[in-house]
């Protein structure tokens, strides 16, 4: 029996009322109904769903987009305009793009808004594994619907399922599980009217959220059900800022109290709180410096007195000179990765302590810390409150200003180095930091990039900031931007990316196209891995693989000439404007351009491989072969031995 109006609205007898619709149906329904709520602003929580379509998908979630849309569209619903029971559709190009771009979306919204990813069964489904496994590792919601084989089994093996010779209930989808934050297939119609809660949950819980995953097996997604109307009313979900509990924060309070000199390491959860201002205000009072990881930077701006900037493998010297004499670190919303940690040897005082304020508990214990479990901004705003009237000392603070103006004169250097015959990208970098404005969203994952940011870079505002840097995942930067500029139209959008990451991901370009979406990426041409590159040199590979280059016939090596591949004519193809520079004084008058077109630009700009970089001063851990019959090798394990002295359990 169906007793509602079409946007689901409950009528008067709604205890006992019920709408037929498939599974398809009723999950595009439900997920349009939903919302999320923070310091008393709603918003929908999806504000879409990208999808590409098989015959998973097509006429079960598919049909439910569909139908959605053109109800919506004859009852008024103006184009352009989204209805409330509809959820918009773009379609992309290949799946672990739009996952991609879902969280470029969802962290651009600090984590309350996202889309849902509907992919086809099998490959269109596994394609996603690789987002999933980034959404989770960096807390960035997504929802993920992958299509499933039948439940019923008849047509068994379908095309494109896996058989399991011992196990005829498990599938390719269940290579989702260890990298979602919930799992469920739905094998049954009502099993959704438990499931899809729990998912909106997770997604939902800052100290739980990552990658949620519902497998729709592709016959129950068209299979009707008499759902209770109740289930599509408008829910909101909100969104917690817990409070720290008073005795963990006296404890907290008694060592950084204790502390002669302390350090703040801000990490992406101050950003997703919102939790800049107070994170200033604790810094102010307290006269503790804060340095930062590369999803914390901007959380505080980088001219702030009391801004030391990246800390870590790829940091700075100044803030790797504090690390390493900090007697208290305050971890506020880090995870603590290895970058951060320079592979366990940035923090090197004996006695080092940690306090770590993180909204998740697995967190906080990192390092045997003094846990505090809060949200970021009401758990700063609480110690700034405790640890009034305290101050570090006026010598310490001399010291910070001392070891900041000195990197500052490195930075300079770095952005203006006059290297040719190309330029080396730092200088790019410089260029970019002064061109683009505070609002203006930068994005980057992976290369030579990341370290060169995270050293360089000064971040005006949390949001400039968007390097992915929990899964560094070479071809996140394109279909991000897109999600990025989906969530701020009213910012520019600048995705930088090497030519080995353009090669890998380039094909959301074309729908960055077909939406109209107006992104700016730079394409850092070096003809190889600049990164991986000096990584080999450096570990006694000699850079082996790591440019692309011809085979050679007369070496049987990738030593030949430069593959004659033209990434300038290959991004026009997909129809996006590009401007092909060589100069730092060409890039400015392209991105000049670029932000005065209202279409995608790409900007190609060749930049020298081998650099330089900025100086580094810290270590990472990547292990070298411990036997060989390379010399290279050799002396690299005997350096690698060595670094490896400096390594510690923080106990
Ligand atoms: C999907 C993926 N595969 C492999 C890697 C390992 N990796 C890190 S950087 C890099 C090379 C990047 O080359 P490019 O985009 O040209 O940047 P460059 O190093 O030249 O700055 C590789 C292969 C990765 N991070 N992600
Ligand atoms: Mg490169």
């Amino acid at each position: 029996m169906s007793s509602t109006t079409p946007s689901g609205t409950p009528t008067p007898d709604a205890e006992a009322a019920t709408v037929r619709l498939t599974v398809g149906q009723a999950l595009v329904r439900f997920l349009a109904h939903q919302h999320t709520e923070r310091d008393g602003v709603t918003q929908r929580l999806f504000a879409g769903a990208f999808g590409i379509f098989g015959h998973g998908n097509v006429a079960g979630f598919g049909q439910g987009l569909l139908q959605a849309h053109v109800e919506a569209a004859e009852s008024g619903v103006p184009v352009g305009e989204t209805g409330p029971d509809e959820l918009p559709y773009l379609l992309a190009r290949n799946e672990q793009g739009m996952v991609h771009a879902a969280v470029g979306y969802a962290r651009t919204k600090e984590r309350l808004q996202t889309f849902a990813c509907t992919a086809s069964i099998g490959p269109g489904s596994t394609n996603m594994i690789t987002g999933a496994a980034l959404a989770t590792i960096d807390r960035i919601p997504v929802l993920l619907l992958p299509s499933d084989v039948f439940a019923n089994r008849l047509p068994d093996p379908v095309l494109q399922q896996l058989e399991h010779p011992g196990g005829p209930d498990v599938t390719v989808n269940d290579a989702f599980r260890p990298v979602s934050r919930y799992f469920d297939r739905i094998w049954r119609p009502e099993q959704l009217l438990s499931s899809a809660p729990a998912a909106m949950r997770v997604l939902t819980d800052p100290a739980e959220t990552g990658a949620v995953t519902l497998c729709l097996p592709q016959d129950v997604q068209a299979e009707a059900y008499d759902w209770p109307v109740e289930f599509f009313r408008d829910r909101v979900w909100h969104v917690a800022r817990p409070v720290p509990e008073p005795a963990a924060l006296a404890r907290a309070v008694a060592v950084i109290r204790s502390a002669k000199r302390p350090l703040v390491v801000a990490g992406g959860g101050v950003v997703y709180s919102e939790a800049s201002e107070a994170l200033r205000a604790f810094a102010t009072a307290t006269g503790i410096p804060v340095a930062d990881t590369q999803a914390g930077k901007g959380a505080i701006n980088w001219d702030h007195p009391l801004a030391v900037g990246g800390v870590g493998a790829t940091g700075n010297d100044a803030a790797n000179a504090l690390a390493a004499t900090a007697d208290v670190v305050i971890g506020v919303g880090t995870r603590y990765t290895d970058f951060t940690t320079a592979s366990h040897t940035a923090f090197r005082d004996p006695g080092v302590r940690f306090v770590n304020l993180n909204v998740a508990a697995f967190d906080a214990a990192k390092h045997s810390a003094e846990m505090l479990v809060a949200d970021a901004r009401a758990g700063l705003t609480a110690l700034t409150e405790a640890l009034a009237g305290h101050r570090t000392d006026e010598e310490y603070r001399a010291e910070v200003t001392r070891r900041v103006a000195d990197w500052q004169e490195v930075t300079e250097r770095c952005y203006h180095l006059g290297h040719g015959p190309l330029p080396a990208q730092t200088e790019i970098f410089g260029a970019l930091n002064e061109l683009m404005s505070d609002e203006d969203i930068l994005i980057n994952a992976a290369g030579s990039m990341p370290g060169d940011l995270q050293a360089l870079w000064r971040a005006r505002t949390p949001s400039q900031y968007h390097l992915e840097y929990g899964y560094s995942c070479m071809g996140y930067e394109i279909p991000a931007a897109m999600g990025a500029k989906l969530a701020a139209p009213d910012r520019e959008v600048v995705a930088i990316v090497g030519d080995g990451t353009y090669q890998m991901l380039p094909q959301e370009l074309a729908t960055i196209v077909s939406e109209r979406i107006k992104v700016i990426v730079v394409l850092l041409q070096n003809h190889g891995f600049a990164s991986i590159g000096a990584l080999s040199e450096s570990r006694g590979s000699q850079r082996f693989g790591t440019r692309y280059q011809m085979r050679n016939p007369e070496t049987g090596l990738l030593d030949g000439d430069d593959v004659p591949l033209d990434l300038v004519r290959n991004a026009e193809s997909f129809g996006v404007d590009v401007l092909a520079v060589k100069s730092v004084e060409d890039f400015r008058a392209a991105f000049r351009t670029a932000v005065a077109s209202d279409a995608a630009t790409l900007i190609h700009v060749e930049t020298d491989l081998q650099g330089p970089n900025p100086p580094g001063s810290s270590w990472w851990d990547v292990p070298v072969s411990e036997a060989s019959t390379l010399p290279s090798t050799r002396t690299a394990r005997a350096e690698y031995e060595a670094g490896r002295t400096a390594q510690r359990h923080y106990l």
